[in-house]
């Protein structure tokens, strides 16, 4: 664990942003009050569940096409300011939207894959932030074959992705057969940046 930029990634990360107690609170609220979506997609040619529930929350008008599936942005709640209050201190950006992810169990997992929608942006700045069981998050360089990272993705921390981090890498949560806690994954998104 570090709290620095990876090599040759423009990535940063805090492992213990917040405070342990908190995060059981957060989780618990958010597993509670948040409209969780179960998305279907396709691969190759097969229609299948999404491999794990999401939410999109956002300013008005600031709707998020993955995966050819949009999502209309759910309103603020008062802790997702809060979340989002305490991500912009760290990085110093202002987000209006953010993805919402809950890996039930070792299961549900993220594939690789780049944030590199267009509503994005250029050189978009992703902020991570993570609640719950501890999962591990892989990162390969698009071109350097052989060059890679992995990260514990722990309860209360933060990763920004920023710069060129998303033309160069792609990122991926595998699924583990590992027992794991469910965890929560919070990514802060700048929709339409000036
Ligand atoms: O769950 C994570 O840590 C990664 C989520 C992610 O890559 C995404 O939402 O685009
Ligand atoms: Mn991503």
């Amino acid at each position: 664990m570090f709290a620095g930029q990876l090599l040759n990634a423009d990535i940063c990360f805090y492992p213990s942003l917040l405070d342990g107690g908190d995060c059981d609170r957060y989780f618990t609220e958010l597993v509670e009050t948040i409209e969780w979506r179960q998305d279907w997609i396709t691969i190759y040619g097969r229609s299948m569940p999404q491999p794990r529930l999401t939410a999109w929350v956002g300013d008005a008008g600031k709707s998020y096409t993955y995966s050819r599936i949009t999502m209309q942005p759910a309103p603020w709640t008062p802790l997702l300011l809060k979340l989002k209050a305490t991500v912009e201190a760290v990085s110093g950006v202002s987000f209006n939207s953010v993805l919402l992810n809950l890996y039930r169990d070792g299961n549900d997992s993220m594939g690789w894959h780049s944030d590199d929608e267009p509503e994005l942006g250029l050189n978009p700045v992703i902020a991570s932030l993570s609640l719950g069981g501890t999962r591990r998050f892989r990162l390969r360089h698009r071109r350097e074959k052989g060059l890679r990272h992995q990260l514990e993705l722990t309860s209360g921390s933060l990763l920004l992705m920023q710069g060129s981090a998303q033309h160069d890498w792609q990122h991926q949560v595998p699924k583990t057969k590992r027992p794991v806690a469910p965890r929560i994954n919070l990514t802060f998104r700048v929709i339409d940046p000036p």
